[in-house]
């Protein structure tokens, strides 16, 4: 009725697509739990490469259909849910008039650097689905909703790994005289971290062009599974990869930990990123939201709380699974990627700070707490998908199937 309509409401109405994956989910969870209206929108297709080259989250995950109903029986909060894609624009149209969203925090992308590396096809399939994702969604916004924030996961790798300091979306330079202020210089190095230097370029331009109001997160490598809401059941519960393509770096490792395979440390080790906790992640979408871009605004923040080595997650997880009276080993194995493994690295992450994260910082018991969850699930571990199977270089114009 007229008295509920979705204008006149206070709460404001936050559509996540990606809902259904890592980080997608448990935002959805944290903002519904804060009294955020959250709709859901998200194809599924995550599950899909699950199926494709048979691979499994490390925890049983549930049905997008009974994660939802199970939260709405334990806090009376309905999610509304969209299944489809987003490069399908009639469908993002439908969405769009339906929900009436205020903010769009989009994380529904193919986030895997190595699938992206495959082979041609999947090469393809990233940029595609990443990029025409996002431009239909900015056309939403402009055709539809031009006052709507969209909140938008980009990366740390946009930035590569450059000889000097990284700053937060923007550098200020001074050349023959003259001094601007320009986007950071971006090296994304796969396929897959070049489609979100893509996605911020046509942000950028239509922030400029048509006045949309927008946040560029470029997050880095995210860790854990727990946050407050996924841990309140089961049915609840967050995906965890481990497997070479869709894991990361220390999610893996505890978990090569837990089952007694080595830590496998690609190359030389001394790759550096900036890494955050998954209760983070939740967070700093959060500060986002409720502090909006002005339109015709691209902000862009660096949303990670630590910078680690490869070796320094190597070194932590070995001492954390001895405390727990696991024999951890390291194993150095060719590096599958094309990728610096010796460099400065020194990026800037105060904005978010600035606006109120509270960092978790990586402790003793975090990695204990994660190391003690593989172990409880070690069982359905297959070893098999531990190894690296896709090359950067051996990358092939037929498709592959990848089978260890
Ligand atoms: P994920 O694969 O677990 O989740 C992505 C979700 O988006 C999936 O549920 C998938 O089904 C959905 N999706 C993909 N394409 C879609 C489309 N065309 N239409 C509708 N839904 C679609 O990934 P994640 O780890 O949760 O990452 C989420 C976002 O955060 C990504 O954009 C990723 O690049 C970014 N990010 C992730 C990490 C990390 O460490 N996991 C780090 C930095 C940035
Ligand atoms: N690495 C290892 N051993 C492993 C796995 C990874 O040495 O078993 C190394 C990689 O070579 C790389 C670094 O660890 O140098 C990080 O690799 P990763 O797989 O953890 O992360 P990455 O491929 O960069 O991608 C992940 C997410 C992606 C997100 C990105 C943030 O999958 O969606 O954009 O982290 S960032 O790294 O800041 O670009």
């Amino acid at each position: 009725s007229h008295l509920t309509s979705k204008d006149s409401s206070k709460r404001k109405r936050v559509m996540i697509i990606g809902g259904d994956g890592y980080c997608g989910w448990a935002t959805a969870l944290h903002l519904s739990k804060m009294d955020y209206e959250v709709a859901i929108v998200d194809n599924l297709v995550r599950r899909l490469f699950d199926h494709q080259l048979g691979l499994a989250s490390l925890t049983p995950i549930a049905s997008i259909h009974d994660r939802i109903r199970c939260w709405k029986s334990l806090t009376g909060k309905d999610i509304e849910l969209y299944i489809g894609d987003i490069c399908d624009f009639e469908f993002l149209t439908e969405t769009f008039k339906s929900f009436e969203p205020d903010t769009v925090v989009h994380f529904g992308e193919q986030r895997s650097a190595p699938y992206s590396m495959i082979d041609r096809s999947r090469a393809v399939f990233t940029q595609h689905n990443n990029v025409i994702g996002t431009l239909n969604v900015l056309f939403a916004i402009k055709e539809f909703r031009e006052d709507c924030h969209l909140v938008k996961l980009g990366t740390m790798g946009e930035y590569g790994t450059p000889n000097i300091d990284i700053e937060e979306g923007y550098i200020t330079i001074t050349h023959n005289g003259r001094a601007d202020t320009l986007p950071y210089p971006k090296q994304g190095s796969s396929f897959y971290h070049l489609s979100k230097v893509h996605d911020s370029n046509n942000i950028a331009f239509t922030c400029k062009a048509w006045g949309i109001r927008a946040t560029d997160l470029n997050q880095g490598v995210v860790y854990g599974v727990r946050t407050d809401e996924t841990e309140m059941h089961e049915v609840l519960c967050n995906r965890l990869d481990y497997d070479a393509v869709f894991g990361t770096a220390l999610n893996r490792f505890c978990v090569q930990a837990a089952v007694g395979h080595p830590l496998t440390v690609y190359g030389k080790g001394g790759q550096t990123r900036g890494y955050l906790d998954i209760r983070d992640t939740v967070q700093c979408v959060e500060l986002a939201i409720a502090n909006p871009a002005e339109p015709g605004e691209f902000r862009v923040f660096n949303q990670f709380t630590e910078q680690f080595s490869v070796n320094d997650l190597a070194a932590l997880v070995t001492k954390a699974g001895e405390k727990i009276g696991l024999d951890v080993s390291t194993l150095s194995v060719p590096n599958p990627r094309v990728e610096a493994e010796e460099h400065y690295y020194n990026a800037k992450h105060t904005k978010l700070v600035e606006l109120g994260l509270k960092p978790h910082i990586l402790s003793d018991s975090l990695l204990d707490s994660l190391l003690n969850f593989a172990v409880q699930y070690k069982d359905r571990v297959d070893r098999k998908q531990i190894m690296p199977s896709v090359s950067w270089k051996k990358i092939g114009a037929k498709p592959k199937t990848v089978a260890a």
